[in-house]
């Protein structure tokens, strides 16, 4: 199995820069093939690491979640990785490997590893390898809610979540649920999608949850407010709330993303 990260590089001079990236009211689409050395920043606290920031809260859009892709060099990693004692993570790892610590543990994470990190977790992670280790950690602000416990940890393997197929799909589209979706102490979920090619949601959903959306594998036409919009492997899709958004797997090979979704709280008034 493989998962998509962003390529890095620069394209030559010969190259025609006309993009296929979209940013709109809606929904915005990062496409792999702009996700390139000079739009990566650095991180207080993290050596010989460098970060694709693919969506933040951004005001009169998406608000509830930070996106980075991280790479870390030979000897990369952090001692002190998150500043903020309110923000909860999950950290994929799509390529390399990485020890991580947690509280008085140690886990070593492969292609495919899928870490829970409440608020205020004591950790760390480093690259253990010469060769380079990329990893997606999604962030999201913590919401208490009165009589609801704060998450454990959770270190697995989505080789270990089985699919579950959606009603009526016989597994075409199928969900990994790596969080109890009836546990309510979770205030956002952090799933992957799998749909055989051909395969589609079958309805323009329009929801009040958010989603960044990160395309591990294959291919798909999304339909993103009223447009269709090709995309493929690395794509980032930066959903606002009530973006109807429905798709269709296209290619030969499964359609995969691993998808942000804020749930299981009242909303602010
Ligand atoms: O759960 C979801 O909201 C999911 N079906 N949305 C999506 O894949 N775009
Ligand atoms: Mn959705």
């Amino acid at each position: 199995m493989s998962y998509a990260f962003p390529p890095g590089g620069l394209p030559d001079q010969s190259q025609n820069p006309e993009s296929t990236a979209i940013f709109t009211q809606a929904y915005a689409v990062i496409p792999a093939v702009t996700q390139r050395d000079i739009v990566t920043s650095f991180l207080p606290g993290w050596q010989n690491a460098r970060v694709w920031v693919l969506a933040r809260p951004l005001s009169g859009f998406a608000e509830t979640f930070s996106y980075y892709a991280v790479e870390l060099d030979e000897e990369g990693g952090s001692a002190e990785p998150e500043p903020d004692r309110d923000a909860q993570a999950v950290i994929f790892l799509a390529k390399g490997q990485a020890r991580l610590t947690l509280g008085h543990d140690t886990f070593d994470l492969i292609p495919g590893s899928y870490v829970y990190l409440p608020p205020s977790a004591v950790w760390t992670m480093y690259n253990i390898h010469e060769d380079p280790c990329q990893f997606h950690w999604i962030r999201k602000r913590f919401r208490p809610s009165p009589g609801l416990k704060v998450p454990d940890a959770l270190i697995t393997h989505e080789s270990e979540v089985e699919k579950a197929s959606m009603p009526g799909c016989n597994g075409t589209w199928a969900t990994q649920r790596f969080f109890d979706p009836f546990d309510l102490s979770y205030d956002f979920h952090v799933n992957i999608v799998n749909f055989e090619p051909g395969a589609r949601i079958p309805f323009a959903e329009t929801h009040v949850m958010e989603h960044g959306l990160y395309v591990l594998q294959g291919t798909a036409e999304y339909l993103l407010n009223t447009d269709w919009v090709s995309v493929g492997p690395g794509d980032f899709i930066w959903m606002r709330a009530f973006c109807p958004q429905a798709c269709i797997a296209t290619g030969t090979e499964p359609f995969r993303y691993l998808l942000y979704k804020d749930v299981n709280r009242h909303m602010p008034l």
